[in-house]
């Protein structure tokens, strides 16, 4: 028998007698323009540069009320920042779907691909505090929030598909032991320390994440050009109820890039808001960051083909085998209006979730759905953080919560409970086909232990898989980042385990950075590992072994084969002085700016300065004030008088050798061929001798070409990104 639904009730107070509604008189406050100053309390301000005193020279007294309400607010403007991920930056946008995913999944956002859903994301580091450099080698956040009609959905993702530990109860060990080190906060936001190390090397399941996290996937180009992923494994449900396994990937249109970790740290001091100032100025210029939302989708019957638990988040599903299918676009089109109140007050949960979507057991996602409420009660203040506008949905919000601090909504009526007959049995719950929420009914059938399931223990597989599917400069630079964080370690017999984790995972590997750290590869450490183990566990099951399988290479993994067909938002350097050749550097200019780069140009003072052909064109940058590592790629037109003048800049010259040692595409015309005699890249100039262009890996250079020629060379030279061959060759100082 179904039940009639009940009706609202009229409003008592509707029908008695307004007065005054203040809520209604009160003014939009959001626009300052050519409105007072005032206090808090909206009492306008005549005097904003003195406090209130005893005479001109005597103490300021107490009864200064204006005074004391702004010393008093500004007391109070700092928030605890976020224990993890506190450095962040944020963009608004939409998302919409490309074909109804009704087959798969109920959620009302992933039906219509006429609908655009509102979305709020924030891009994060991890370990530093708010203030830290965004080039930090470290796991990046990507945090979704989706607006949908049925309520709030966060995806609350990383740029890394896996994490370090498997269950939530190490994390906070593993955050302590990243963070600076306790005695003297050092060092800020770097992994390359004792503690973090001590940790790892005593926690074999967390060898996987190393291999990421030593990769330059740690070290983005952009936070445009990174992938992001769901991590754990969720549940997507149809309208019939029936459940089906997936996976979350956002895949950035213009590929997936990286820095050189000799570039992280010089950007850490020429600009540590690099990322922050990138996203911000693509969304100022109009070039909206776009990613595709990818699932990757298991029927249950398969869940434990896998030969590996798909409840481990230490594990990835290669997508050679469960293809990535794209399924929509998100693009961030919009900046936030205030960092403090959008950025920093946005309060993602993995728990905000909407009819169509579910958990699964991963033993770390069950614990973050406990983590991520409670953090934003002490960050936050209050349970009625989600008023804040950054996190209010768009879809109603009704029931009986009441009060706490800060609370915004001022509820009518004097009903605040369920079943309730005075307000009509409002507000009422929804069946499932109203968008009522209902959990999976998964069957459980269990004995409850405080343990872990043998299906988590194989360690170094997919840690194999993933280096084996690098390209030869991507393990180099996996073999280098080890040096560089192991060499930073103090306590010898942490290093050591180190190297002994690595030979599991790769003896080349072991070897390479433990030749580079001066020490050999131990034969055992099982003793300290027994530590990692529970008091009356099994130490055979834990023990570091190699479980032998072999699973080849996933080329997805590698970025070498990420998209480079576009040379869209990248920074193109050009380096000029007065008389440089004009109608080059027109010409590649505008080239550029077609195929949608942003071209610089830096002299070596500001203002303006003159062509070959009387032209006057304004410079962007000295080379005081920037520098090769912040630009993908470098140009230098000729001009006899130019050149001159740039041979005797040293900083000139080493913006060239430094864009050459990072593998940067380099674009030389006209006289400037002279200019590189004067640089580490003579020997191409001498190749160079010729007429027509020259390529020689990434290096395009002309004395006489048309510009079209270059232009083409070098536009297919940035796309590339990088050109790594010339990595071996080190006798290049930067
Ligand atoms: Fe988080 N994480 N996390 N995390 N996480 C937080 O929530 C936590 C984990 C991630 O831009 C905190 O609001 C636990 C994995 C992002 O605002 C906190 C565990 C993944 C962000 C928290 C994890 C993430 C956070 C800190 C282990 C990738 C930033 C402040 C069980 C799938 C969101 C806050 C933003 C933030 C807890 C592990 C992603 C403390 C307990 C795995 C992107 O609640």
């Amino acid at each position: 028998m179904s039940i009639a639904k009940p009706k609202k009730p009229k409003n008592k107070h509707a029908q008695q007698p307004s007065t005054v509604k203040v809520d209604q008189l009160v003014k939009d406050t959001t626009d300052a323009t050519g409105a007072y100053l005032t206090t808090n309390q909206g009492l306008r301000i005549n005097d904003n540069q003195n406090s209130l005193k005893a005479g001109e020279r005597g103490p300021t007294l107490l009864e200064d009320f204006i005074f004391r309400e702004k010393i008093t607010h500004f007391d109070h403007e700092r928030i605890p920042e976020r224990i993890v991920h506190a450095r962040g930056a944020a963009a608004h946008g939409y998302f919409q779907v490309y074909h109804s995913m009704a087959q798969y999944t109920k959620a009302k956002f992933l039906q219509d691909p006429t609908q655009k859903t509102p979305v709020f994301v924030r891009f994060s580091t991890v370990a530093g505090s708010r203030g830290s450099t965004d080039l930090a080698r470290d796991v990046r956040g990507f945090a979704v929030k989706f607006y949908t009609e049925e309520g709030n959905y966060d995806v609350v993702g990383n740029n890394i598909p896996v994490f370090f530990i498997q269950d939530a109860m190490k994390f906070p060990d593993l955050v302590h032991a990243v963070k600076p080190e306790p005695h003297n906060e050092i060092p800020q936001a770097a992994s390359a320390h004792d503690t973090f190390w001590d940790f790892i090397s005593l926690m074999p399941e967390a060898m996987h994440m190393i291999m990421w996290v030593m990769s330059d996937r740690a070290i983005p180009r952009s936070y445009r050009m990174m992938e992001g992923f769901g991590v754990h494994t969720f549940r997507f449900i149809n309208d019939k109820g029936q459940a089906r396994f997936v996976k979350f990937h956002w895949k950035p249109l213009l590929g997936t890039h990286s820095v050189l970790w000799d570039e992280a740290i010089k950007i850490s001091g020429n600009d540590p808001d690099f990322h922050r100032r990138d996203l911000w100025e693509a969304i100022e210029n109009g070039d909206y960051p776009e990613f595709e939302f990818g699932v990757q989708i298991i029927e249950e019957k398969d869940e434990h083909k896998f030969g590996f638990d798909l409840l481990d988040p230490t594990k990835l599903i290669p997508e050679e085998m469960v293809p990535v299918q794209r399924i929509g676009k998100l693009i961030l089109n919009r900046n936030p209006d205030n960092f403090f109140a959008e950025t920093e007050q946005v309060a993602f949960h993995p728990g905000h979730i909407v009819p169509g979507i579910d958990f699964t057991n991963d033993p770390l996602l069950q614990g973050r759905l406990f983590s991520y409420l409670d953090t934003q009660l002490k960050r936050l203040g209050s349970p009625n953080f989600h008023e804040i506008p950054i996190n209010r949905p768009i879809a109603p919000v009704h029931n009986n919560q009441r009060d706490a601090h800060m609370r915004q909504t001022i509820n009518k009526g004097r009903v605040a409970y369920e079943p309730n007959t005075l307000a009509g049995g409002c507000p009422f719950q929804a069946t499932r086909g109203e968008g009522g929420f209902a959990s999976h009914a998964e069957r459980i059938d269990a004995t409850k232990v405080r343990a872990r399931s043998e299906s988590f223990f194989d360690h170094f597989s997919q840690a194999t898989l993933f280096f084996n599917s690098q390209s030869a400069a991507e393990q180099d630079h996996i073999v280098n980042a080890l040096r560089f964080e192991l060499g930073k370690v103090e306590t010898p017999a942490i290093r050591e385990r180190m190297v002994y984790m690595l030979a599991q995972v790769d003896k080349s590997l072991a070897n390479r950075v433990a030749e580079g750290l001066g020490i050999s590869v131990p034969a055992g450490i099982e003793r300290d590992l027994n530590q990692s183990i529970p008091a009356d566990g099994d130490p055979k099951k834990f023990q570091p072994k190699r479980v032998g399988k072999n699973l080849g290479a996933s080329p997805a993994l590698s970025m070498a084969n990420t998209t480079m067909n576009s040379i869209k938002t990248r920074k193109v350097a050009v380096l000029v002085a007065d008389g440089f050749d004009a109608a080059p550097l027109a010409t590649v200019k505008q080239a550029l700016m077609n195929a949608g780069a942003q071209v610089k140009l830096i002299a070596p003072r500001l203002g303006q300065l003159q062509g070959n052909n009387g032209e006057q064109v304004k410079i962007d940058f000295s080379f005081l004030t920037c520098s090769s590592v912040l630009f993908d790629a470098v140009y230098v037109p000729g001009g006899e008088a130019s050149i001159e003048t740039l041979q005797g800049v040293p900083k000139a010259l080493h913006f060239i050798n430094e864009a050459f040692k990072h593998c940067k595409a380099i674009a030389v015309t006209g006289a400037a061929v002279d200019l590189l005699q004067a640089t580490y890249l003579a020997d191409k100039v001498n190749h160079a001798s010729g007429k027509g262009v020259i390529v020689d890996e990434g290096v395009v250079i002309s004395r006489d070409a048309a510009p079209a020629k270059v232009i083409a060379e070098f536009i297919k030279a940035i796309a590339q990104h990088r050109h790594w061959s010339r990595e071996r060759d080190d006798h290049v100082p930067a």
